[in-house]
């Protein structure tokens, strides 16, 4: 079945043609994602077999317990970046400050910055469940040198030039935008090939599922508590069903292949989001609508907000219009 598909690299290489302005160093990008999700797949899929589950014994910049495989994933993904010289810098969930990374001639006018969660939802590891990296990239703004947090990192996420997202799940599935819709590419492991699986993904019409941890429903604003109630009640086409892994990338490729939303409010008494708005609510806010959804911080455009820290929490609420345009009612006349 997989040679009657387009492999990752005629896509690229169809995609790169279709802009011959592109110096390709994009497509270069997409390609070191590629290879360094092989290197990360192979590492997460026999986690059970080897010493590399469970606690690295230390944690990360967000106090988060950090699991060896995030440590593997996230030194794989900075390494394979660095190699091709076509970044100036990489931010990741697992460090402190952007990464800078010189170019061989010293001048470092490499173009490109990624931002990237190497292993989302790394809580699930030990359970078996799946798992993903998540990237953003953008081009820099300062003209040529060490590259500037403000500047170049700091950039609202309409300016993304390409997000997109692996999901190590029962299968390798590589998903990406460049900004002209939504792909997914499924790794043949005994090739070691991606193969185009999944051509423009889009949310369907309407939506039913409905991913949100309930076990913060206490935590709440008053329009989520009524968006939620809105979900379960006897109506129409609702209830609709509750799905929620507590893995963002497996919440969303279920939910833009079947529709629904997905919902990580503001909770507790600060009312501060969980997700990183950087490497996490940016590139899917940008998938989202590259497939025709919908992504809101709940009462505004994820990719409107301007980033003032590197690992700054957002709300995130993203999938069918219909469902996100709801929810945004609610919070405006409860909240
Ligand atoms: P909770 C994983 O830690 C993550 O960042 C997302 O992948 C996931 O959707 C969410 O947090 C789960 O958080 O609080 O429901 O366990």
């Amino acid at each position: 079945m997989t040679n009657q598909k387009k492999t990752l690299g005629e896509f690229i290489f169809e995609n790169q043609a279709a802009f011959p302005y592109s110096t390709g160093e994009l497509s270069k990008l997409i390609n070191a994602i590629r290879l360094a999700a092989k290197i990360t797949n192979h590492e997460v899929n026999k986690a059970g077999l080897v010493d590399i589950l469970g606690d690295a014994g230390n944690t990360n910049i967000q106090g988060e317990n950090q699991q060896k495989l995030d440590v593997y994933a996230n030194t794989k993904f900075i390494q394979t970046l660095k190699q091709r010289g076509i970044v100036c810098g990489i931010a990741s969930e697992e460090e402190e400050d952007f990464i800078a990374v010189n170019s061989q001639d010293g001048k470092n006018n490499n173009q490109y910055v990624v931002l990237i969660d190497p292993l989302d939802g790394s809580s699930n590891i030990d359970v078996n469940a799946s798992v993903g990296t998540i990237f953003s990239i953008y081009r820099r703004i300062s003209p040529v040198g060490q590259p500037v947090q403000l500047e170049d990192f700091l950039q609202p996420g309409k300016n993304q030039v390409a997000a997109g997202y692996i999901m190590y799940g029962t299968s390798t599935i590589l998903v990406y935008s460049t900004g002209n819709g939504v792909n997914g590419f499924t790794l043949n492991p005994a090739l070691g090939t991606f193969y185009h699986s999944h051509p423009n993904m889009q949310f369907p019409e309407n939506g039913n599922i409905y991913s949100v941890n309930e076990g913060n429903y206490v935590h709440f604003s008053d329009g989520v508590k009524k968006y939620i109630k809105y979900c379960q009640k006897e109506e129409g086409d609702r209830p609709y069903t509750s799905r929620y892994i507590g893995s963002l990338v497996s919440d969303f490729h279920r939910n833009i292949i079947k529709g629904g939303i997905y919902m990580y409010p503001r909770i507790g008494p600060t009312q501060k989001g969980k997700l990183r708005l950087t490497y996490e609510c940016n590139p899917m806010a940008f998938l989202t609508e590259q497939a025709n959804g919908a992504a809101s911080t709940g009462s505004g455009r994820i990719l409107d907000v301007e980033p003032k820290t590197l690992h700054q929490r957002e709300a995130l609420f993203c999938g069918n219009k219909e469902m996100v345009k709801k929810l945004e009612a609610f919070i405006a006349e409860k909240d």
